[in-house]
């Protein structure tokens, strides 16, 4: 992409209204832009991050098992008197009425909708277990939207929603879910750490927060530091071996490690001292298993090996991958700006041409351009009639993995400079050799 034909918006300055450093970069960076409180337009850099994250998040889910569909964001209100959640479900739903004056409401989650679906067509045992999943825009008119994407209105979540003839069964499809977000934070480039929580408007009484240590985390945390080093399970765990699945749980689930709400300081206490980790915390992801709290009054009922009805047993298991975007950068950042992971990276490259029309540096940003494009490296080539200050500036603010700097002095010695964003380091080679690195 050439900067030149690009939207990048960036900002010079700090823009106030921003508490908290991702919402800050963000806004700068000319990722997204508020359109009303929590509300907001994703600019084309933060929307292919988004796409990015999305894309892992799917992989991920496919891999255990779970079927993508994608329900729509406007229900009926009749569907949530249902299962009783149409009042008690407050002030934080957008209820709306069509032009009939039929009551309608912008979804918060799904729970209702998928008992729906899956009780017009699955009777038996036979069909289970099941999971299926979307990513899809919710609404919650939250109290107080802030820090950007962190805690918006309108937000992206990824559902997932499981069915089980038993228990027993549904413990098994909490575990698959419990193993694909371990790898899915995991590949996303951060460290997340399964948390005992509470289900709260969900309902349930097992149920796991993930959370990514960062210092300006709404939630308050603690855990045993070891977490910290656990070994993330392995792309080719098997999914359909359920005893490894538990024992891939039980041992995430071994040592300490609670939010607030759930924290027992007597047994924190009993921890060594320099174990505990007491911190902050930003949750992406949440799971839940709740039995049959929607499909026993929606009656969602399946067929057992012995002839019995009963209702389907149901969890469901949310990543939110809009709060991802502000929450990698909280934990991934400098003072210069933003440093990607490289598989969330809006770009691999910036391409950054020093001397601007200066013909021997045009002809070799153009050739290392063309080449890498070709090889399907994303590079953002800055192609602006700049200051090689602002261009190293921005480069740095918007944080790809890799800058190529390119001018005439390292030219005249057949070389390029190949920057690492993450840590600073700098290298001269051929433009060959930085093609060649670059396209590994
Ligand atoms: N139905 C269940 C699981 S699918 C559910 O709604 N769970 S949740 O309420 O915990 O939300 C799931 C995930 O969505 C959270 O872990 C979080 O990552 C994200 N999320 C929740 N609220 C917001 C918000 N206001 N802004 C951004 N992301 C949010």
């Amino acid at each position: 992409m050439r900067l030149s034909r690009y939207f990048l918006p960036i900002l010079r300055e700090t823009p106030k209204e921003a508490e908290i450093v991702s919402h800050r970069l963000m806004l700068r960076a000319g990722m997204m832009r508020q359109e009303a409180a929590g509300i907001y337009a994703f600019l084309p850099l933060g929307f292919r991050v988004l796409q990015k994250i999305c894309r892992i998040v799917r992989e991920e889910q496919d891999r255990s098992g779970a079927l993508e569909l994608l329900m729509p964001t406007i229900q009926s209100a009749e569907l949530w008197r249902e299962s009783g959640r149409y009042e008690a479900y407050g002030k934080e739903m957008l209820r709306i009425s069509d032009r009939h004056e039929r009551e309608m409401l912008y979804g918060p989650t799904n729970e209702e909708m998928i008992t729906e679906i899956f009780r017009a067509y699955v009777r038996s045992y036979k069909d289970l277990p099941l999971n299926l999943y979307h990513i899809q825009w919710k609404f919650r008119d939250e109290v107080r939207p802030r820090f950007g994407l962190m805690r918006g209105r309108e937000f992206l979540m990824k559902d997932a929603y499981s069915f089980d003839v038993d228990q027993a069964g549904a413990r098994n499809s909490y575990n698959k879910m419990f193993v694909a977000y371990l790898r899915t934070f995991a590949r996303l480039g951060l460290k997340s750490i399964p948390m005992r929580a509470e289900s709260g408007p969900i309902g349930g009484d097992m149920s796991h927060e993930f959370i990514i240590l960062a210092s300006t985390g709404e939630s308050e945390v603690y855990c045993h530091k070891d977490y910290l080093d656990f070994a993330v399970p392995s792309a080719d765990i098997d999914f359909d071996d359920p005893a490894l699945l538990q024992a891939t749980v039980d041992k995430w689930t071994s040592l300490y490690a609670a939010t607030s709400e759930k924290h027992d300081p007597a047994s924190f206490a009993k921890l060594p001292p320099d174990k505990q980790v007491s911190a902050r915390g930003i949750e992406v992801g949440h799971i839940f298993y709740f039995g049959t709290k929607y499909s026993e009054p929606m009656k969602a009922l399946v067929a057992t090996g012995d002839g019995k009805e009963v209702p389907v047993h149901m969890g469901s298991y949310g990543i939110g991958p809009s709060r991802l975007v502000a929450a990698i950068i909280e934990a991934s950042h400098d003072d210069a700006g933003i440093v990607w992971p490289e598989a969330v990276a809006p770009f691999k490259v910036a391409l950054l041409n020093l001397k601007q029309g200066d013909a021997a540096t045009d002809g070799a940003c153009e050739q290392l351009y063309r080449d890498l494009t070709k090889k399907g490296v994303e590079v953002l080539y800055n192609d602006l009639d700049e200051r090689p200050g602002a261009k190293f500036a921005a480069a740095d603010l918007i944080g790809v993995p890799y800058q190529v700097l390119i001018g005439p002095r390292g030219l005249a010695e057949g070389k390029v400079e190949v920057k690492r964003r993450a840590d600073g380091s700098r290298e001269m080679m051929s433009p060959v050799a930085a093609s060649d690195l670059l396209a590994r």
